[in-house]
């Protein structure tokens, strides 16, 4: 018999940067999980840092490949959603989720960070982005994702314990069950994340001690490893926590090894300590 979970990524593939599909599709197979790939976008590179990428839309593609899948009666334990690379593939990815009731959805709503928008991105694509954050059983959006979800002017931390809950107890209307928001800290000494679950109205924080300097595709590596422990059957708390530690141990790898971090973080060289925690 396989008990062998299944996940689909639908993600970009940026060839160069560690973000997205290299990402995700790594992490998820070290736990142990088959993993699938919708793609949305090809890259020469993420768009944050290199000049001059390439970028090729696959929103027609898409279909084609869902299309396909459906034909095939495919089906996946769970499907999560990153980086899209158009307004129109909401509704595609909308689409794909009601098609697949059984699955559990987790959708990264990626549109920011640091108080702005990634390049390509706009306010027209937020009201689909809560559409299918709606749709959701968890979503995983850092601070300034938060705030335009909500619609709300950005403001710099360090937040209250009360403010963050707020926050999120606000986004859970949108209609996802949970939430596990990244970037969260209360002073400039530490900083993680806190889950909060709608159903039992359950609200966690978990901080590591803070890392100076902006590390690029870290949101895309804490999100899959999420995954990686729910799907290894940990809870929201726990998930949590050993996200945090992973992407914290992925950044302290970085700065010890000098790399310039628009090549994203060194997270390769945590995984052994993510099979670990996984009990696999
Ligand atoms: O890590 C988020 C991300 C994913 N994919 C692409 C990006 C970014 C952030 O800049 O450019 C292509």
């Amino acid at each position: 018999m396989n008990t062998q979970k299944s996940a689909v990524t639908i993600n970009d593939i940026s060839g160069i940067g560690r973000c997205s599909i290299t990402v995700a599709c790594p992490i998820l197979s070290a736990a142990g999980i088959q993993t699938c790939a919708l793609p949305t976008a090809l890259l020469s590179t993420h768009t944050g840092g290199f000049d001059g990428y390439s970028f090729l839309d696959l929103t027609e593609e898409m279909t084609k490949i869902i299309n396909h899948w459906s034909s095939l009666n495919i089906t996946f334990d769970a499907i999560y959603s990153g980086y899209l690379g158009s307004t129109e593939q909401l509704n595609t990815v909308i689409n794909f989720i009601d098609n697949n009731k059984d699955s559990l959805i987790m959708v990264d709503p990626v549109m920011g960070d640091g108080g702005s928008f990634y390049a390509g991105f706009t306010v027209e694509y937020i009201s689909g982005m809560k559409k299918l954050c709606g749709k959701a059983d968890i979503i995983v959006p850092n601070i300034t994702e938060a705030f335009l979800l909500l619609g709300r002017e950005y403001t710099e931390g360090p937040y209250t314990e009360e403010f963050i809950k707020e926050l999120m107890k606000e986004i859970s209307k949108t209609g996802c069950k949970k939430i596990v928001l990244t970037g969260v800290y209360f002073d400039e000494f530490e900083i993680g994340a806190a889950s909060y679950d709608r159903e039992d109205d359950v609200f966690e924080v978990y901080l590591a001690p803070r890392i100076e300097g902006f590390y690029h595709g870290t949101g895309d590596v804490f999100a899959s490893v999420i995954l990686s422990a729910l799907l290894n059957n940990k809870t929201l708390a726990e998930a949590t926590k050993i996200a945090v530690d992973f992407t914290e141990d992925s950044i302290i790898k970085t700065k010890n090894a000098g790399t310039d971090t628009r090549y994203g973080v060194l997270f390769e060289q945590v995984i052994p300590s993510l099979i670990r925690k996984l009990n696999l």
